[in-house]
């Protein structure tokens, strides 16, 4: 039997962008140090699980993975449901991967809500003497959306871990501060004889709903 989890919380995160662009070799070598160079577009939606440690908390994180075509409705609702950060990812060596940008990027914002964190991704910094897109390119269209951009290899492993743990850190940052309100608020309620007790580890990705703002910056 399964071992229950003691993580303090437990986000959800979506990884999106063109097919071929590497997402699901991201996840592999962040969850499990794998890489493949032959791997097959994903079929419906897979997700790994990893636990990381942040100010002293532990946080499972759930990672969905879906194929860049995938574009039916149905699944992009309950894709992107309760999501609190998403890897929008491109591929550097290929134009056409960044000018999708602006599409996955309001899919998030329309399906996650505003609140999601962000990370711009461009991935296959190992071959970036042909790239295709400009780092200073990409870097302006993150700067202009709010959202830090990160560039990645999965196959040797270049900022793959620090992708993800920035983004973490950020949900980490942004609902923590809800946390805490909350937590004063139940010490209220508790002055005033109220029953009520709160899980803040199990709260965050059950309120995606009741949140406003999200990822301005990074330190
Ligand atoms: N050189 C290089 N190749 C990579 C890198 N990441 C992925 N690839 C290759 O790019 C191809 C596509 O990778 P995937 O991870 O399957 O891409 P994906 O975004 O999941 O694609 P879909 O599931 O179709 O959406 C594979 O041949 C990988 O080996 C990288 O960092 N560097
Ligand atoms: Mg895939």
């Amino acid at each position: 039997m399964a071992e229950p989890s003691t993580a303090d919380y437990i986000f959800k995160i979506v990884l999106t962008g063109d097919s071929g662009v590497g997402k699901s070799n991201l996840l592999s070598r962040f969850t499990r140090n794998e890489f493949s160079l032959e791997s097959r577009s994903t079929i419906g939606v897979e997700f790994s699980t990893k636990e990381v440690q942040v100010d002293g908390k532990t946080i499972k994180v759930q990672i969905w993975d879906t194929a860049g075509q995938e574009r039916f409705m149905a699944i992009t609702k309950a894709y992107y449901r309760n999501a609190l950060g998403a890897l929008v990812v491109f591929d550097i060596l290929k134009a056409s991967t960044f000018q999708s940008l602006e599409q996955w990027y309001n899919e998030v914002r329309a399906n996650a809500g505003i609140d999601c964190c962000i990370i711009l991704v461009g991935n296959k910094s190992d071959q970036r003497h042909i790239r295709a897109v400009l780092y200073d390119d990409a870097k302006r269209y993150a700067e202009a959306r709010n959202i830090q951009y990160i560039e990645t290899s999965a196959l040797d492993s270049t900022n793959v871990e620090q992708a993800f743990r920035t983004l973490i850190a950020d949900i980490y940052r942004n609902w923590a501060a809800r946390m805490d309100s909350m937590k004063e608020e139940t010490k209220a309620h508790a002055l005033q004889n109220t029953v009520q007790t709160i899980r803040p580890g199990y709260q965050a990705a059950q309120n995606t709903q009741n949140s406003n703002s999200c990822c301005g910056s990074f330190g």
